[in-house]
């Protein structure tokens, strides 16, 4: 709630939006890569010694150290992300000429990320058992809200104003990545020339933030990350498999189907299907 009385979003602000476990590291790889293309070059990258989840900051981190204030001293254009529903943003969110990107992710792989994610939480969290966790995740418990929620609020901004709002999902990404970040790029207002084009510079954006180069980086395997001083958890974590339908080896074929089926009742007549 403090979001809404405190976070003055900017005209030329960029806010990366994901349920958790959606691939919002990579998202923030990109985006970061993307717009600083022309400060770093791919072989002095800041990605290849930061991990990802440094360079573009969480707002609820701000927020959670109650220090929102320093977000206001972030220079302009801000590159910021942020798991909360829309309708926890301010005001300012939907006056300003922000854009928003929203990453999605089929819901079954997001519960089996997020279930291997808590468990390696090394400070802040208390192990649970999947089945425990499965039936929570299906009632809709989460620190944002119910999952399909969360994805139909921004579901329907991005239908009704694409031009604010670009809507995309993990697996369409992971299918190809090159036509997400070249249309990533015209969204955020730094289409690729037809010269970078020639000159391979999507496709090298596409390498440094694959799956394979970032999980394999130093930077992004060894030590732990604190998150606010209240979790701690190993830097690894958030690179566990990247692929998509993970799901099938963690679950069974029955909660698989039960999730799909609530899913699809909940997202009814959206014209949105995960
Ligand atoms: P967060 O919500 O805590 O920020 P987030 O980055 O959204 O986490 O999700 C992590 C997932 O993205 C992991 O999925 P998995 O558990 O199914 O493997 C992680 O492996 C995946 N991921 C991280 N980096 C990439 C990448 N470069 N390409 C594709 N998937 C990635």
């Amino acid at each position: 709630m403090r979001l809404q009385n405190s976070f003055k979003a900017r005209h030329d602000d960029i806010i990366l939006v994901s349920n958790p476990k959606c691939g919002t590291i990579w998202l923030k790889a990109l985006a970061f890569t993307i717009i600083n293309r022309s400060r770093f070059d791919f072989d002095h990258h800041p990605l290849l010694t930061h991990h990802p989840q440094r360079v573009v900051p969480f707002i609820e981190i701000f927020q959670g150290n109650n220090d929102l204030s320093n977000i206001e001293k972030l220079p302009s254009p801000r590159l910021l992300a942020t798991h909360m529903p829309l309708s926890l943003f301010p005001e300012s969110l939907a006056t300003s000429n922000c854009l928003i990107v929203y990453l999605c992710r089929d819901p079954k792989d997001v519960f089996v990320s997020r279930w291997h994610f808590d468990n390696k939480i090394v400070v802040g969290y208390n192990k649970i058992d999947l089945e425990v966790a499965f039936n929570m995740f299906c009632e809709g418990f989460s620190e944002n809200g119910p999952f399909w929620d969360h994805c139909l609020e921004y579901w329907k901004e991005s239908i009704t104003k694409p031009e604010k709002f670009l809507f995309i999902k993990y697996e369409n990404m992971k299918s190809d990545p090159m036509k997400h970040v070249i249309r990533l790029a015209e969204f955020i207002g730094v289409p690729f020339s037809d010269k970078e084009q020639q000159d391979g510079v999507p496709e090298e954006v596409v390498r440094l933030c694959s799956f394979d180069n970032l999980s394999g980086l130093k930077t992004n395997q060894i030590g732990e990350l604190s998150r606010d001083d209240r979790i701690v958890l190993e830097r690894s974590a958030f690179f566990r498999e990247g692929k998509v339908g993970d799901w099938v080896n963690h679950m069974s074929q029955e909660m698989g189907r039960k999730l799909d089926h609530i899913v699809e009742e909940k997202l009814k007549g959206s014209g949105l299907v995960l």
